[in-house]
């Protein structure tokens, strides 16, 4: 099986409830590598960008407005199967429906605030790693 990368941010309210060390905690016990890892806060014409699959949805001016609120961690996380394999570590896009053991299921019970961004698809890794990071960077 090939090696995958994939997207990682942890959200504004994941960096002020000082939960980086245990989600990273998580994805590197899993057997991912953080391969490229910074903070830094989301301008809004980026997070429009990052997250323009959704400029229809009625939730989109939160999810902007939350997104750019405050300093973020975001990596390129690499291992085997790892764009899946982080959903579930992950777990689902509303917290209430997320067991324990998973990182919004134990942590978070708001949609919007829900922790942590992963990519969902091969296609979206490549595309968000290309908006936050030079591919030269990557290269190490
Ligand atoms: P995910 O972050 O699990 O990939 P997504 O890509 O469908 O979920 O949506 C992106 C973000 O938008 C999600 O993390 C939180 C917000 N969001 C999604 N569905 C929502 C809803 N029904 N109400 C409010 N916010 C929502
Ligand atoms: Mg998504």
């Amino acid at each position: 099986m090939n090696s995958e990368r994939t997207l990682v941010i942890v959200k504004p309210d994941g960096v002020q409830r000082r939960l980086i060390g245990e989600i990273l905690t998580r994805i590197e016990r899993k057997g991912y590598v953080i391969s490229s890892m910074k903070t830094m806060k989301i301008e809004k014409a980026l997070a429009e960008k990052h997250y323009h699959e959704h400029e229809n949805q009625p939730f989109y001016d939160d999810l902007i407005s939350y997104i750019t609120s405050g300093r973020v961690v975001v990596a390129v996380v690499t291992g085997e199967g790892c764009i899946n394999g982080l959903r579930y570590l992950m777990g689902n896009t509303d917290p209430i429906k997320a067991p324990p053991g998973t990182i919004r299921g134990d942590f978070a019970t708001n949609v919007t605030k829900n922790l942590i961004h992963g990519s969902d698809t091969l296609e979206n890794a490549e595309r968000e790693i290309a908006l936050f990071f030079r591919e030269e960077d990557l290269d190490i």
